[in-house]
């Protein structure tokens, strides 16, 4: 489904989901493909990763997706393309206008119709890796890398003076202060009216001067007597921004997330967040999801009393994040990384695409109230001092493109760690009684982490950013060894207890995992099935035993789950 803000009710808006022209090329080289020659001999669903089409499954190469749009009248058009995995080029009417080498968040397309005539859009997908072309998206990582057009694709007429860009900052919750930042675009005119409104009531009006070309606008509004967004009550309110002939409706949550010695907080009230780490990944439809299918996972990790999901590991999709937005879930939003190595960390490409990569997940989701962090490089290198430049690079970028949010990263060398005291919130990934130790151990090596961190780098708030244990599905064994579903549950069980049973010991924890997910090809070793199989429920979201020993522990010993959701039907 399209996301539904920013919403733009004055511009034609076209869906350009649905089955398109469609043709493996097979392991093609990109530069060598003739469009004029390509045998459109099949379609594919738009959104949707042509891999989980049985006949295209675990293939790895270039796939060509095509489909016209008749009737555009002349004037400047953009297409929004929300998640094209991971590697695309786009053509229009034969010419090439983008490239784009890392999946996971939207990027745009800009271009005019002189006359009447029909469009003619071609892509050329590619999910294979090659780390010179797609540096970000490595093959060794632990998940199934999809290919396809996963996210909707959008076709938005653009009026000659515009909003291209509206952010929503909350300044001061308690006085329900909120910043308002629009970028513009204006060709002709020097003046507009501005005009700012709440469902009706009108905030701010005024005329303004514009700068020819693209020029920038800030004013503060007072939301007063608005209710104030938490996981327990997830206040939203819709605000209008016109200016000129044009208006954009976007979604504000208003509240404040502060790092704050050992706790977190949100809108100055300290809270425990527990909860997954969550792949975007289903068998059915690889990283495309509906609404439904959205919903069923929200509504599972609620129905445990989770209040917090970490996206594991890349940016998450606008529609999760709005439904977080209504719903309370609290997200950790990261940059796509996976135990990127001093190699990568150190290598100037490396980093400029991983910086870009950064400020556009930044742009694109900072209006949501559910991301109250955003995360950087999953175990990369961080216990290298060669590589600590790389985390005060993009953990900078973060934090200039995005000052109101803490930031962290999940390290898994907590005790040689040498970027600790760069992070706001710090994050452990760490497997005691799977990967070393036994479930009796448990108690002890994460005492040892807690001490290590307090002692380096004391007065900061601690997630467990991943922490679990293997079960396969269906798995029940009285021996109750690994792989079993009992010993899932020991591990859980030990490990939260552990954690909140007599005082709290971490502010945060993320279980490893909400689902289990197919892994790469790499991985695939030492992954029965070819999967993780760390999930509470499987990949098609069946509840393990783990789903209720979670929800009996999260109820005991969580702040409860966001009770509340979005009541008011028009928001
Ligand atoms: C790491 C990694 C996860 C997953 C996990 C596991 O912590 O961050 O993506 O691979 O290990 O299941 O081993």
């Amino acid at each position: 489904m399209i996301p539904r803000y920013p919403h733009y009710p004055r511009r034609r808006t076209l869906d350009l989901g649905g089955f398109w022209a469609f043709c493996h090329l097979g392991d093609a080289p990109p530069n060598e493909i003739d469009l004029d020659k390509i045998d459109w001999n099949d379609r594919m669903a738009v959104p949707g990763c042509f891999d989980t089409i049985h006949r295209y499954a675990g293939k790895r190469g270039i796939a060509a997706y095509h489909r016209q749009v008749s009737d555009l009248v002349p004037g400047d058009y953009r297409i929004i393309f929300y998640h094209v995995s991971h590697w695309c080029r786009v053509f229009i009417n034969g010419s090439l206008l983008a490239e784009q080498t890392c999946g996971f968040t939207p990027f745009t397309v800009d271009f005019t119709v002189a006359e009447e005539e029909s469009l003619d859009l071609v892509l050329l997908v590619d999910n294979r890796f090659d780390a010179d072309r797609i540096p970000l998206h490595p093959s060794y990582a632990d998940w199934y890398h999809h290919g396809g057009i996963a996210g909707d694709v959008v076709l938005r007429q653009l009026p000659e003076t515009r909003i291209d860009e509206l952010v929503l900052d909350t300044m001061d919750y308690q006085k329900r202060r909120v910043k308002v930042k629009i970028s513009y675009a204006a060709v002709k005119m020097d003046r507009a009216p501005l005009k700012i409104s709440c469902r009706g009531e009108t905030l701010l009006a005024e005329d303004v001067s514009l700068e020819k070309g693209t020029g920038f606008l800030e004013r503060v509004i007072q939301l007063t007597g608005k209710d104030l967004w938490s996981p327990e009550s997830p206040a939203l309110h819709k605000i209008s921004v016109c200016l000129a002939d044009d208006e954009v409706v976007e979604r504000v949550g208003i509240r404040q997330v502060d790092a704050d010695g050992k706790r977190i907080k949100i809108n100055g009230q300290p809270v425990r967040l527990l909860g997954y780490n969550r792949h975007h990944i289903h068998p059915e439809s690889g990283y495309a999801f509906s609404d439904a299918a959205l919903m069923r996972d929200v509504s599972l990790i609620r129905q445990t009393g989770a209040n917090f999901v970490r996206g594991s590991h890349y940016p998450q999709c606008q529609r999760f994040l709005e439904l977080c937005d209504e719903t309370g879930l609290c997200v950790w939003n990261e940059g796509v990384a996976w135990q990127q190595d001093d190699t990568q960390l150190t290598d100037e490409k490396y980093i400029a695409a991983q910086k870009a990569h950064l400020e556009t997940m930044v742009r694109w989701s900072r209006n949501h109230p559910c991301v109250i962090m955003w995360g950087v490089l999953n175990e990369g290198a961080s216990h290298l001092e060669v590589c600590r430049r790389a985390y005060e690079t993009f953990l900078g970028t973060l934090r200039a493109a995005d000052p109101s949010r803490p930031l962290t990263y999940a390290s898994n060398h907590p005790m040689d760690d040498k970027c600790l005291d760069l992070a706001d919130i710090l994050s452990v990934n760490t497997y005691p009684g799977w990967y070393s130790a036994v479930l009796s151990d448990i108690p002890a090596a994460l005492q040892k982490i807690i001490d290590h961190l307090t002692a380096v780098a004391p007065g900061k708030p601690v997630i467990m950013s991943e922490i679990g244990a293997g079960a396969v599905y269906g798995v029940r064994d009285p021996y109750e060894q690994k792989w079993s579903e009992e010993y899932q549950v020991r591990l859980l069980d030990t490990v939260i207890r552990w954690l909140y049973a007599d005082d709290e010991k971490a502010c945060g924890l993320a279980i490893w995992q909400f689902c289990d997910i197919r892994t790469s090809e790499d991985k695939a070793i030492g992954r029965p099935r070819a999967f993780n199989n760390k999930g509470i429920v499987d990949e098609y979201r069946r509840p393990k035993l783990a789903f209720d020993a979670v929800k009996r522990l999260f109820t005991q010993y969580g702040d409860g789950c966001p009770a509340a959701s979005q009541s008011d039907p028009e928001i």
